[in-house]
């Protein structure tokens, strides 16, 4: 080893250094966001590293573990980590790996890395942001190890032991100093994206367990995830909860024009499309020309399979792309070796080959199908019609509501009660479940850019009603009339005119029970299948009042959890004595007077806003499936597995 690969000290490692600083400096550019978000990114990071093993054939078994102190560790039985020395760094391959930004996917060239894309930023990156991190290589016998403290190896890869096993582990600790919310790692997030990996990448067993904390049996919680039929399961799980209407999923995998496609579909019976991209295991919000591809394909096959069925025959007019697709859960999975990313998130595919190459896969497979399976063909057909003469009838309900709004003079519903500035920017509406809160939001307000709009009792289930149906709700067509823009599920009511929108603060305010959860998931089912747009733009939000009020003398203080409120207690507390604080248990808005909704839900300077996203449309979409699909029971499960959450994130 020379002097300076001793020290580590070469003109190329600091400049690895000042990329790491970097890194720190700036770490959204990276990884997104410093919140919880970006947070559990570097799970991700770590963890897409070994399914790149895998997927090159070399590992099935990951295993992500939350310790006890907030630490994760990834492992997984690879190849490990080669720790020999890197000719041009003069250090262990292991360390530029760990600690050279970029460095990550250098070595293998013929998988398809995640790296490029929206992740891929490489396990560097999260070394830089880690207060600490240890990676453990186990190697041709021997096991490697070295440490870092923000980025910064300790000491150089060193041998320490004997091993027959190969692998990686890594485990890191976030940095408080950047993850400044918090650092607390949210199980069911990690599940989800560790579920959704393991119908991504069929075979590999990923194990994900918490060691924070124990069930009744006095074990840690753990999931086992794996999938032995991939996208088929998948598309199975987001559809547990409706009602099949064709035998089986239709799915294909193969290769065309070079670009592994895979891809799996199924009809039910509801009226709702959901459809889910992924590029190199990335979930494609936005779409892009793999989707357009599927379009297409699905759209050209059904078509020519029902001209020449006749069935159109009688039709007066001319089915839509949108018609092929109610009822429609489908997943499509692409792997691009150099994928562009567009769109506002960067989650949109750019390139494009890709389109004909998953349009041509489609139709083979559909083409197939309908051939081997004619009742199941006729059955899809039957459905497609059914929806186009439905879109016909929404179209007509839906100029009728804005028709009504034009002849109403104002246009605006007696309900809502307005504020008085007209600039939307500034401007918030309050949806408000119930005449009582609404009352007292009504009266807590700032009226100059507050308006509050009651909700009377539940409002529609979205999901299992047809469009046309949906307009003739009254609180609908209230919450529709009250924003001013257009909705609907077709393409053009899609592009809403967000300049029409008059107010940029949608905030959803719901008691903090079951029932108010239920309200929430349905307002929030609404705007995600009829105005998704208002939530890709950021204006929908959750507001979150508080469950306690606590009280000792003349203090009063509000709590928004358990945690919030044994802290506040032992605060306010004279001489520890803890019992002598009142605890009030709000169970609903309606118990807080207008002025407290004021103080503590509603007041700019005090209140807390949870800004609804679209984080993982699958995952939405399979919470609003299984709480408003047929099913009745995994419904009631996940609202009372969930209540005790104040907030759902879509
Ligand atoms: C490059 C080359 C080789 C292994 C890996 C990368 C590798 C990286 C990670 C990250 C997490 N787990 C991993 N497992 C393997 C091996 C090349 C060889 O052995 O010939």
């Amino acid at each position: 080893m020379s002097e300076k690969a001793k020290k580590g000290y070469s003109a190329d490692s600091i400049q690895a250094l000042e990329g790491m600083e970097h890194v720190r400096m700036r770490p959204s550019m990276y990884i997104g966001d410093v919140g919880t978000r970006g947070l559990h990114h570097l799970v991700y990071e770590v963890v897409d590293n070994s399914i790149d093993e895998a997927l090159a054939g070399h590992c099935d078994a990951i295993t992500v573990i939350i310790n006890e102190n907030n630490s994760v560790t990834v492992q997984d039985n690879g190849r490990g980590i080669p720790v020999g020395m890197h000719k041009k760094e003069g250090v262990s391959a292991l360390e530029v790996v760990m600690t050279k930004i970029g460095a990550g996917g250098k070595f293998d060239k013929d998988s398809y890395k995640v790296s490029g894309g929206l992740h891929g930023v490489g396990v560097s990156c999260v070394n830089a942001l880690s207060d600490h991190l240890h990676a453990i290589v186990y190697r041709e016998g021997k096991v490697w190890e070295q440490e870092y403290e923000r980025g910064k190896a300790l000491y150089p890869v060193k041998p320490t032991g004997d091993s027959d096993k190969n692998g990686t582990q890594v485990t890191f600790l976030p940095d408080k100093s950047i993850f400044q919310q918090t650092i607390e790692f949210n199980y069911d997030t990690l599940a989800s994206r560790m579920r959704e990996l393991s119908y991504l990448n069929k075979g590999i067993t990923i194990i994900l367990m918490d060691k924070r904390e124990k069930d009744e049996a006095g074990e840690f919680i753990t999931d086992t995830f794996h999938s032995t039929e991939g996208l088929k399961e998948f598309v199975k799980f987001l559809d547990n909860a409706r009602t099949p209407i064709i035998n089986h999923v239709i799915a294909m995998e193969g290769e065309k024009n070079g670009t592994p496609v895979e891809v799996a579909m199924t009809y039910n019976d509801s009226y709702a499309e959901n459809l889910h991209s992924y590029v190199n295991n990335i979930n494609t919000h936005e779409g892009g020309t793999h989707l357009s591809g599927f379009r297409r394909g699905l759209t050209a096959t059904l078509k020519k399979y029902a001209d020449n069925s006749g069935m159109l025959d009688k039709l007066k007019f001319e089915i839509s792309g949108d018609d092929f697709r109610e009822g429609l859960t489908a997943i499509v999975s692409v792997k691009v070796a150099e994928p562009q990313f567009e769109g506002q998130t960067k989650t949109k595919l750019g390139n494009r080959d890709v389109t004909s190459a998953v349009s041509q896969a489609v139709s083979e497979m559909l083409e197939d199908y309908l051939e081997e399976n004619p009742n199941d063909a006729k059955i899809i057909i039957q459905k497609v019609i059914l929806a186009a003469q439905a879109r016909h009838a929404a179209k007509k309900a839906r100029e009728m509501v804005q028709r009504k709004n034009v002849l109403s003079g104002t246009g605006l519903p007696g309900k809502l009660a307005d504020c008085s500035d007209k600039d939307p920017a500034v401007c918030e509406v309050y949806l408000v479940e119930g005449d009582s809160a609404g009352g007292s939001a009504k009266q807590g307000r700032d009226r100059k850019f507050q308006a509050i709009l009651p909700l009377r009792g539940k409002i529609l289930n979205v999901e299992k009603a047809q469009e046309h149906k949906i307009y003739d709700n009254e609180e609908i067509k209230n919450i529709i009339t009250a924003l001013g823009v257009s909705f609907g599920t077709e393409e053009d009511a899609k592009a809403l005119n967000m300049e029409k929108l008059r107010y940029h603060k949608i905030v959803i305010m719901t008691d903090a029970d079951i029932d108010g959860s239920h309200i929430r998931t349905l307002i929030l089912t609404f705007f995600f299948r009829y105005m998704r747009a208002l939530i890709e733009n950021g204006y929908l939000y959750i507001a979150l009042p508080p469950l306690y009020l606590l009280k000792k003398g003349k203090t009063e203080r509000y709590a928004w959890s358990e945690d919030d409120r044994m802290r506040i207690v032992k605060e306010i507390a004279t001489e520890g004595k803890e019992d002598a604080v009142g605890v009030q248990r709000y169970k609903g808005l309606g118990e807080m007077n207008p002025e407290q909704l004021w103080t503590t839900t509603m007041d700019p300077e005090h209140r807390s806003l949870k800004q609804v996203t679209i984080e993982s449309a699958a995952e939405a979409d399979h919470l609003f499936s299984m709480l408003m699909g047929d099913e009745v029971a995994p419904r009631r499960e996940f609202i009372e597995k969930n209540a005790k959450y104040a907030n759902v994130d879509v």
